[in-house]
């Protein structure tokens, strides 16, 4: 897709060259995209397994009716920490933090972001809001509000809900200034010929995901210095018994964490987009339509908020309204299932490991979305709410959606990142085995939440034991799948195969272009793009 006369014949690669500094320096002191793409991915790696062993305490708990792992006030701690680990730590800055740090810049023929240094800030403050959030586990007990902080009873509680929330506000910044970085990256540094619809389709979905960031997450913020008010200082905008009201906390929280759900899933579209056509060998069908969609998604996302709160007292305009406007939103995300499926429609699929997660990951999703839309409607969200049957939901959509494109982005740029391949066969053994676990896992969940098992309870009746069991276990087994694929993953990075070959698989964009692994500065010299990228013929 382009022409590029860079030399490479003595070059160092990113992991060589370490700006004269010693051991961890090399890493913390650092400013180049691909380096803080990767402290990300460490940082990750470690609040994902806590937050992964709290989620199997859960599942061990309610291996059976009655009391077997904790009480309680153990499993509203367990349950919250775990959700404030998952969603904050892990599923918001999970994909732009790791792959957009690292192959946004390469992708649009760039040296580095446009602030590298902000970028290396963002990644402390990152670290410095995880670390808040484990502080809130010691003390006087764990947060037990459940990862929404819902007022009045997050200004009631006894339990340590501030140190976990200002974890949550601290993360908001980290979060705006990777928003802010890649947009100014996107819009002045693309190389030469790079027009707006030659970019890659990963790189959209960062700049619709950028804007989310940037316009929503300021709200979150401010809504949870509020809550930090209304604790400290009894204020009173949330505490009905000063004259306010507690749903004007429900709004403001998810006035922000709908579209949340929005950075979360759009950079996981973006991945998918990029790994169906490499495998198919096709050119992707509709390039204009998954733009459009992907914009639509960033602008509709804002308008239903309200979704989450049909059972807690709106007028029946509203309620209509965001139920008509939920559904209106599930088009675009259609939309771009169908561009994937026409794009694999006759083409010369390879099914390689990152196809394997592409391809389970649009079977999941189309799950997830489908009974999104069972909780759009006002009928049959009544209900379901606050049953196991969210729970199902939104862990096949944020799970199943980020997790899986994860894994799949993971595999699919592995060489390009370390210069080293993997176990293929392990690889696969891995993903069957995640697979057959998530849907053992979360699929009874479905079936239980539609039987009246209501979430966040220790407990269950007698009647609910039999789908449990089998849940529990599909835990055990994705759990297993994980540390396959993990171990696997970090055997390879250290010791696998070295490689220097550029572009394994065959694909179109700029990142097939630079050496295996990629220089400090990615290029000698700014290539200049000519065809639009995707183009197999
Ligand atoms: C990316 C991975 C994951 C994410 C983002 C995630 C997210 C969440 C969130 C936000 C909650 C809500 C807690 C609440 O009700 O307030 C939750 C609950 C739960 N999660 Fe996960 N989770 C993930 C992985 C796991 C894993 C690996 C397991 C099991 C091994 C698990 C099991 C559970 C269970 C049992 C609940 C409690 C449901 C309830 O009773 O309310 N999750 N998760
Ligand atoms: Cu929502």
């Amino acid at each position: 897709m382009s022409s590029n006369t860079t030399d490479y014949t003595a070059y160092k690669s990113y992991l060589e060259e370490d700006g004269g500094r010693k051991g961890i320096f090399k890493w913390i002191l650092s400013t180049d995209h691909k380096r803080i793409g990767l402290l990300y991915l460490y940082a990750m790696m470690g609040w994902f397994i806590v937050g992964v062993v709290l989620g199997l305490l859960m599942k061990l708990e309610l291996i059976a009716p009655g009391k077997t792992l904790m009480g309680p006030q153990s499993y509203n701690a367990t349950f919250t920490v775990h959700g404030v680990i998952m969603i904050f730590l892990i599923v918001i800055p999970g994909l732009p933090a790791v792959f957009g740090n690292f192959f946004l810049p390469i992708q649009i023929g760039a040296k580095d972001v446009a602030f590298p240094r902000l970028n290396l800030f963002s990644w402390y403050i990152y670290v410095l809001g995880g670390i808040l959030v484990i502080i809130s586990l010691f003390g006087n007990g764990a947060p037990d509000t459940g990862w929404t902080f819902y007022a009045p009873y997050s200004f009631k509680t006894g339990t340590n809900m501030l140190p976990a929330a200002l974890g949550a506000f601290v993360l908001g910044f980290s979060s705006i200034l990777t928003g802010l970085n890649f947009i100014v990256t996107i819009h002045r540094m693309r190389a030469p010929g790079m027009s707006w619809f030659k970019m890659p389709l990963f790189i959209w979905t960062l700049y619709g995901t950028g804007w989310i960031q940037l316009l929503a997450t300021p709200i979150v913020g401010i809504t949870l210095l509020m809550v930090a008010g209304e604790r400290i200082l009894g204020i009173g905008f949330f505490d009905p018994a000063k004259g306010g009201d507690p749903l004007l906390y429900q709004h403001l929280f998810w006035i922000y964490s709908h579209p949340a759900v929005y950075i979360m899933i759009l950079p996981a579209m973006g991945v998918i987009s990029e790994i169906i056509p490499t495998f198919s060998k096709k050119t992707i069908f509709g390039y204009r339509a998954i733009v459009f969609s992907t914009l639509a998604i960033a602008f509709v996302g804002y308008f239903v908020w309200g979704h989450h709160m049909f059972t807690s007292g709106m007028s029946g305009t509203a309620l209509w309204a965001f139920s008509l406007l939920t559904f209106i939103v599930a088009i675009p995300s259609a939309i771009k299932v169908f561009n994937w499926i026409s794009t694999m429609h006759q083409g010369s699929i390879s099914v390689e490991v990152p196809f394997l997660w592409a391809a389970s990951f649009i079977f999941i999703f189309m799950i997830g979305g489908l009974t999104g839309l069972v909780l759009g409607s006002l009928a049959t969200n009544v209900h379901v709410h606050d049953t196991a049957f969210v729970v199902a939901h939104f862990h096949f959509i944020v799970f199943g959606g980020v997790g899986f494109a994860f894994f799949g982005a993971m595999h699919y740029w592995f060489s390009k990142i370390f210069g080293r391949v993997y176990d293929k066969s392990w690889a696969k053994t891995g993903w069957i085995t995640f697979f057959i676990g998530f849907v053992s896992l979360y699929g009874p969940m479905f079936y239980l939440g539609i039987k009246g098992m209501p979430r966040r309870y220790f407990d269950y009746l007698e009647e609910f034991h039999g789908p449990n069991i089998i849940s529990s276990f599909g835990a055990l087994v994705m759990i297993a799948g994980f540390v396959i694929i993990l171990i696997n993953l970090i055997k390879s990075a250290r010791h696998g195969e070295k490689t220097t070959e550029m572009n394994p698989w065959g694909g179109t964009n700029l990142e097939w272009q630079v050496p295996t692994p990629p220089p400090l500065e990615n290029f000698d010299e700014i290539p200049v793009i000519e065809k639009a990228t995707y183009k197999y013929d």
